[in-house]
């Protein structure tokens, strides 16, 4: 078996074998980490002052993590600027967030070089390298420059957007050319793979190979979709834990009869948050008998709060539940209950399960682990609904759920009237469909299926012979 090393932006194996708060993609890298003696390598999180290529190197959890500072320049360059300024929005359709500055991609190549300057050393012949997401987009050529023979694979957790989407970023070519350096290019669904292919066929003057080879900028790429999914029986287990009972327990028992709408996410702009919020609105108004009998719990933790366009949605979200709940409330109801902190995993199994209702709907997302994550919590006899957004990457795979526009309030307030009046037996064969999905498409079988197509994939992918 050869041996993996995988590169991400940051690096976070879970400290103890099989715990259970570190999320189902650490956990399945770390498994195949510690079973392959594996390096997992990336950014601290930390800056220096001068970027020194300084490795340091330690054991987490039976994994070998290798971790590198960066300076406070790429942080602001690379992190926040291409990266979560340029990239995100862009990616996800947000063209008019999207912030084009040169610094910023000067800063992203720059650092995607000092990843692969620094994690040089460690890589043997026969290994096999993995790397993860947006932030390392151009890291297979930075190493092939420097002599790397081994097979990389790339896998995106965010969407490939629409070739005229892409096109608008300066230096897309560049950026897509970079991509053509990996052995294997790895996409949520076959919307994002097909996305990607339409650019490199249409915008690149490419090919498209039988076996889902894409030709372009004189080199070939494997390019396949590979669809994550949760640690189902990881979080499984943590619904039946004691935290989960007790926050099950408490959250019916603040129920008071009422049933509860659940909302979780971090608190970015893609998720839709303030549609979600109007959309309820509209329900309210279409449906004066539901006021008191239920409420909507939205729990969106911050992140990126460097990044302006952050700042904003969440000075919008505190206005508009403001707002709606001082239009609707009673003295003792609430309609809105908007929580910020963030909840450890099994305590979330349980407010899950004690949903009636999931509500998903971001305007995009590369897939979506909420809406697994509440399938897989839902109790077999009672399961609750989920309404999932057309344009999340899990609707491709959960066909069952209750699926609607984020962008319609009419069809989201229709959804969740639906959702409501849905008889059990309708709740139990959806349920059953969904959770058949979730508990085989989970995320070992993700991580298997992406490295045992990249160890098939054909080493070297650079300068193939034409076909
Ligand atoms: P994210 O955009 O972070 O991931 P998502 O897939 O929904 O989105 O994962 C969020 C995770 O964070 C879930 O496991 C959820 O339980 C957890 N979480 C969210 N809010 C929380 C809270 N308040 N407290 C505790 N936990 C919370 C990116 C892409 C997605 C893709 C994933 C994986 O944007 O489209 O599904 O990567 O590839």
């Amino acid at each position: 078996m050869s041996r993996l090393i995988v590169i991400s932006n940051r690096v976070n194996p879970p400290a103890e074998a099989g715990q259970g708060s570190a999320g189902g993609l650490a956990m399945a890298l770390a498994a195949a980490l510690r079973e392959s003696s594996g390096v997992w390598f990336g950014w601290s999180g930390e800056t220096t002052e001068l970027f020194t290529g300084q490795l340091s190197v330690r054991r987490i959890g039976g994994v070998t993590v290798a971790l590198i500072d960066l300076e406070d320049q790429d942080r602001q360059e690379y992190y926040n600027g291409y990266a979560n300024k340029t990239l995100w929005p862009l990616f996800h359709y947000r063209m008019d967030l999207a912030a084009y500055e040169r610094s910023f991609s000067a800063g992203y190549e720059r650092v995607n070089e000092r990843f692969a300057q620094t994690v040089l050393p460690l890589i043997e012949p026969d290994d096999i390298i993995w790397v993860q997401d947006y932030h390392l987009l151009m890291l297979a050529r930075e190493l092939r420059k420097r002599g790397v023979k081994n097979r990389i694979g790339f896998f995106l957790h965010i969407p490939w957007p629409a070739r005229r989407v892409f096109t608008t970023l300066p230096g897309h070519a560049e950026l897509a050319e970079a991509l053509f350096h990996y052995d294997l290019l790895g996409f949520q669904t076959e919307d994002h793979r097909d996305a990607f292919s339409d650019y490199a066929v249409h915008s690149a003057g490419g090919v498209l190979h039988e076996g889902g080879v894409v030709e372009a900028f004189g080199r070939k790429v494997r390019i396949g979709a590979f669809p994550i999914g949760i640690d189902t029986p990881e979080f499984v287990a943590a619904v039946q834990s004691e935290p989960a009972r007790e926050h099950f327990t408490r959250m019916r028992d603040s129920l008071a009869g009422r049933r509860m709408i659940l909302g979780v996410d971090r608190l970015d702009y893609s998720k839709g948050l303030e549609e979600r919020f109007l959309a309820y609105e509209q329900f309210l108004a279409d449906n004066p008998d539901q006021h008191e009998k239920l409420f909507l719990l939205q729990i969106a933790t911050s992140t990126r709060g460097e990044v302006e366009a952050y700042q904003d949605i969440r000075a919008k979200l505190d206005t508009v539940s403001g707002r709606i709940n001082g239009e609707f409330a009673s003295v003792d109801w609430v309609p809105i209950r908007y929580v910020n902190r963030a909840y450890r995993r099994d305590e979330l199994a349980g407010v899950y399960r004690a949903a009636h209702i999931g509500l998903v709907t971001p305007l995009r997302d590369g897939m979506n682990l909420v809406a697994k994550e509440y399938v897989a919590a839902q109790d077999p006899a009672d399961p609750g609904v989920l309404i999932l957004s057309e344009f999340a990457g899990a609707a491709e795979q959960m066909k069952e759920a209750l699926i609607v526009n984020p962008f319609s309030r009419e069809d989201v307030a229709e959804a969740i009237k639906r959702g409501l009046a849905m008889p059990r037996e309708e709740r139990l064969r959806r349920w059953e469909s969904l959770m058949h999905g979730v508990a085989t498409q989970d995320v070992a079988a993700w991580r298997d299926s992406f490295v045992e197509a990249l160890t098939g994939a054909p080493a070297e992918a650079p300068t193939l012979q034409p076909v």
